[in-house]
């Protein structure tokens, strides 16, 4: 490993040896936290699970939910073992069942046989997660089709009650999610009809973030548009292979997206709202047993890992556990499988071979040396002066270095600058160009034909700041080229 005191720095000396200044937006501490921990897991759960349904209509009996060997502590071994550092709960769904007890229905886990109504299913999730390590966080369905007051505002203070007991009983939260799929035909009550809202207004959505602010000030808030994490436009687990960071706040409510501004953000977005890929590891989001047969394989996982998370976006994978109340063997399985392949993949950064790193540094300066791109660490970053838009960085290595995936970041607390780049293989004193792409964010990856090369060459091809880029990573081990 290079040893960032011996620097070999070459180029641009520039007048100002200080830190760049931001460009555009920039996350905020929550959303900083966010993106360190960019895979974590989704689990749908209610009384679908039992009538093996995607949407309850709200007319379900409490008494169905009766999953007899529930577990909690074994749905955070099979996360963690899995590689997810966190779970999502839903806590109710579109049927308005609620799987903790509510004091403000009767539509809940304590007025269904189970455990003799002596049960709190969030509770239990809430806590397994801590024992384990993961973060919890919580799904609350704006849209209740069980609720007699759906559709009129009395519904609304009573959907803010209920995320205020989310909110304030079960430690901290590291997500609150709000779910776009807002009304339509449901029980509601007895009346059996379909009712539909305004969308834009009838959450009072910004009143209704406020409680997740004032409450869990550390939790992020996921919507359509944000306002802090954004939906990527589909539920393959796909970002656009340009993804920005950015987009312009409020331009988007949950239940009101733009798909293709969501999938790929909008480079000239006032605000940070980086996407999230949600995606079940089976066809559907509730177990289903038919669907047993049917579980993602971990060759199909890492497809959409490099589609989401190598794309900067992060991975929200749903895992539903089944009748039983445990993640089935199959999902655990191929989740574990996964996992292994990341981390076989990832375990050895050949980058951090190099001999020597060459290219401009901001004011000749070491901590913004070319070093800063293979020292391992996300706080270090390559700049360069602030005129100097287009740079280029050579890591040099002893022998030729055999690899087939490529990797970026930019130092996110300056912003998303860069708009383009390439990177380049030298053998025998040829360079040839081998990837090139535009959006980088908090994490680019590509995979390459296998390149076997002394040198290798990261070109910033256009950017609208000086670049701040933490990482230029080399694996091999990535498997075909898509
Ligand atoms: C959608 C819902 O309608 C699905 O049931 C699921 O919860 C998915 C994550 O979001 O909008």
């Amino acid at each position: 490993m290079v040893r960032k005191s011996r620097p070999r720095v070459s180029g641009a000396q520039g007048a100002d040896s200080g830190a760049p200044s931001p460009y555009g937006p920039v996350p905020s501490e929550r959303q900083l936290a966010w993106h360190a921990r960019p895979l974590y897991g989704f689990l749908h759960f209610t009384v679908n699970t039992f009538t093996d349904k995607e949407w309850g209509y709200g007319d379900e009996d409490p008494g169905i939910f009766h999953p007899a060997g529930f577990d909690a502590d074994q749905m955070a071994e099979a996360a963690a073992s899995g590689g997810l550092a966190g779970l999502i709960l839903t806590c109710k769904h579109h049927d308005g069942f609620c799987l903790w007890p509510s004091r403000y229905t009767e539509h809940s886990v304590k007025h269904g046989g189970w455990r003799d109504g002596r049960c709190d299913v969030v509770k239990e999730v809430s806590e397994a997660c801590r024992r384990r390590g993961l973060h919890f966080g919580v799904y609350l369905s704006p849209w209740d089709r069980n609720h007699a007051a759906y559709g009129a505002p009395a519904y609304v203070a009573y959907y803010r009650n209920q995320l205020r007991e989310l909110l304030s009983d079960y430690g901290p939260l590291c997500e609150v999610w709000f779910d776009g799929a807002n009304g339509g035909d449901g029980y509601y009550g007895g009346a059996r009809e379909k009712r539909l809202i305004d969308r834009r207004t009838y959450y009072g959505w910004e009143e209704t973030w406020r409680l997740v602010r004032d409450l869990q000030p550390g939790a992020c808030i996921f919507g359509d548009g944000g306002p802090d994490v954004r939906w990527v436009g589909n539920e393959d687990g796909e970002a656009g292979e340009t993804c920005w960071a950015t987009l312009h706040g409020g331009e988007f409510l949950p239940g009101l997206p733009g798909k293709a501004s969501l999938n790929l953000g909008d480079r000239q977005g006032s605000d940070w709202l980086p996407a999230e890929c949600d995606v079940s590891i089976r066809p559907g989001w509730f177990h289903h047993p038919a669907e047993d047969g049917m579980v993602k394989t971990p060759e199909s996982l890492m497809e959409i890992y490099f589609r989401s998370i190598g794309r900067g976006a992060s991975l929200l994978l749903n895992i539903p556990p089944d009748r039983r109340g445990l993640i089935h063997e199959a999902d655990a399985k191929s989740l574990r499988e996964f996992r292994r392949r990341v981390g076989t993949l990832f375990a050895h950064d050949l980058a951090g071979t190099a001999q020597a790193a060459s290219g401009p540094a901001r004011g000749g300066d070491v901590r913004f040396a070319p070093l800063c791109l293979m020292d391992g660490s996300p706080d270090t970053y390559w700049a360069t002066d602030d005129e100097v838009r287009g740079p280029e960085a050579v890591l040099e290595f002893p022998s030729p270095v055999r690899f087939d995936v490529v990797g970026l970041r930019e130092y996110l607390p300056l912003g998303q600058r860069v708009d383009s780049f390439a990177v380049d293989a030298e053998r025998d004193g040829d360079w040839k160009e081998i990837c090139r792409g535009t959006s980088i964010g908090s994490l680019r990856l590509l995979r390459v034909r296998e390149t076997s090369a002394r040198r290798v060459r990261l070109r910033i091809t256009k950017a609208s700041a000086c670049p701040a880029i933490s990482m230029l990573g080399l694996w091999a081990g990535g498997g075909v080229v898509p």
